[in-house]
This record gives C-alpha cells, structure tokens and sequence, in this order.
C-alpha cells in the first residue's frame, strides 16, 4: 500500500516512521509519504487559512493548496481519507476496508476545517471518506491521521507474524475483548481466574465468551443491538 499524508505540520506525522507503521515500510508492505501543504501556496507568508464566508469563529482552509496537492498527488484512483470531527465514524470494519486499498491520500486540516469544495472537488475525482475517530473534538486531523493509519497498517496483509491475534481482539467479532492475565498467578493478593489454569479449552473458550459479553454489556450496550447489515457497505464506493 501507498499512503500519502498532506498537513501543515509534517513533523507531527514522524511517529509514523517508527515502530508499527515503520515495521510496515521495513517489510516493504507499506510505502508512506509526508507532505507539507504548504508547499502548494505561492504568497510570502505561505498562507494556507481565510476567515470563513458567511462570518463566525475561527479560520478555513483555503481551497487553493489543497487543490494542487491533488493535482500533484495525482489522486486518481487512490482513496483519499480526511478526517474530520463531522465525518462518518470510523470503526475496524472499515478499517478492513481500507486495507484493501492499493492507495490512500490522508488530508489533514486545521483550524474549522477545509473549504468544502475541496472535498466536492476530490469526490469528483476519486472515491472519498470523510471520518471521524468519535464524539469529540480535535484541533486537527493529525492525531486521527495517525490513529487510523495504525489501525489499517496493521491489517495490511503478511503485517501481522500470527494473524490468530488479529482474530482475537476486540471488535472483531463485534464484541470486546475478554480480560487477558499472564504468569504469576498470584500477584499482590489477586488471583488469575482458575479456569485459565485448568487447561479445560472448551471451559477456557466459554468463560472468555462470557467475559466478552459481560463487558460488552457493561461498557458499550450500544454494540449488542448494532444493526450493521452484512456486507453492509462502509466506504462509500466511487461513481
Ligand atoms: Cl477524525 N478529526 C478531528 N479534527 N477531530 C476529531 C476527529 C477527527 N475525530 C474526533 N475528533
């Protein structure tokens, strides 16, 4: 895969270079390129912010730099993913879904976001998700920008040396994951769950289901009744 990242501070999108998605670029699963936006302005001070038409708070971003990053990017083709507090929520289904992917260009704004056309301008031109990582807010798309990618690379095939734990974890199967113990068993006066130790598999599989459950239940109920249809799609595919 191929993911380029636009953004006004490249240097936030370093850790990308080091552990999970550096392993990735090592393997040579993953070919990952940062780009800062502001060479596509032209003006002395590299303006890449307007105050908003129509009046209100804050700053957008100019269409004009944007618009030469896709044209230099050369985006057709590729998925291009902005995220954005206003987007559809990103989850491990689509992130799946972007794995799959041979190419994606990551747009990152600040300030109250992107002048709109700039997004009507990249979904004209190839398949674009706009999302957002939950129900708060961010100064800018890089943190997202960072988290959604670590949730993709990871699930780029041959990425994972025992794909069993991808499997395993939580919301892959739609629920969360059970809680995980390892040696001593006893530990400050807290004991690890004798069934772990029984060497039972069929008892071990059923209590971890359970577990699961419990959680599931207890933290996010929302999940139980989730009504996603299957092969429900998540990204929306281009015209
Ligand atoms: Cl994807 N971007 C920003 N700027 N804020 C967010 C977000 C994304 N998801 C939650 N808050």
């Amino acid at each position: 895969m191929r993911a380029d990242v636009v953004s006004i501070f490249p240097d936030y999108l370093r850790p990308l270079e080091l552990s999970l998605p550096g392993k990735a670029q090592q393997k040579g699963l993953l070919d990952l390129r940062v780009h800062d936006l502001r060479q596509w302005t032209h003006d002395r001070h590299r303006t890449v912010d307007d105050t908003p038409y129509g009046g209100g708070a804050g700053m957008v971003m100019r269409p004009e730099p944007w618009g030469e990053a896709l044209d230099a990017l050369e985006v057709e083709g590729a998925t291009v993913v902005v995220p954005t507090p206003s987007g559809r929520p990103f989850t491990q289904a689509m992130a799946r879904e972007l794995a799959g992917r041979d190419r994606l260009v990551v747009l990152c704004g600040r300030y109250e976001g992107i002048d709109a056309r700039v997004l009507e301008h990249a979904a004209a031109r190839t398949e674009l998700l706009e999302v957002s990582l939950g129900d708060y807010v961010l100064n800018g798309g890089e943190v997202a920008a960072l988290a959604l990618l670590e949730a993709v690379v990871r699930l780029l095939p041959g990425f994972m040396g025992n794909p069993a734990s991808l499997v395993e974890e939580s919301h892959e199967d739609g629920l969360l994951e059970y809680p995980v113990y390892t040696k001593p068993a006893a530990w400050r006066g807290l004991e690890v769950p004798a069934v772990l130790l029984s060497g039972d598999h069929g008892a071990i599989a059923a209590w971890r289901a359970a577990q699961s459950r419990r959680r599931t239940a207890e933290r996010r109920p929302d999940l139980l009744t989730a009504t996603t249809a299957p092969g429900e799609l998540l990204v929306r595919p281009a015209v």
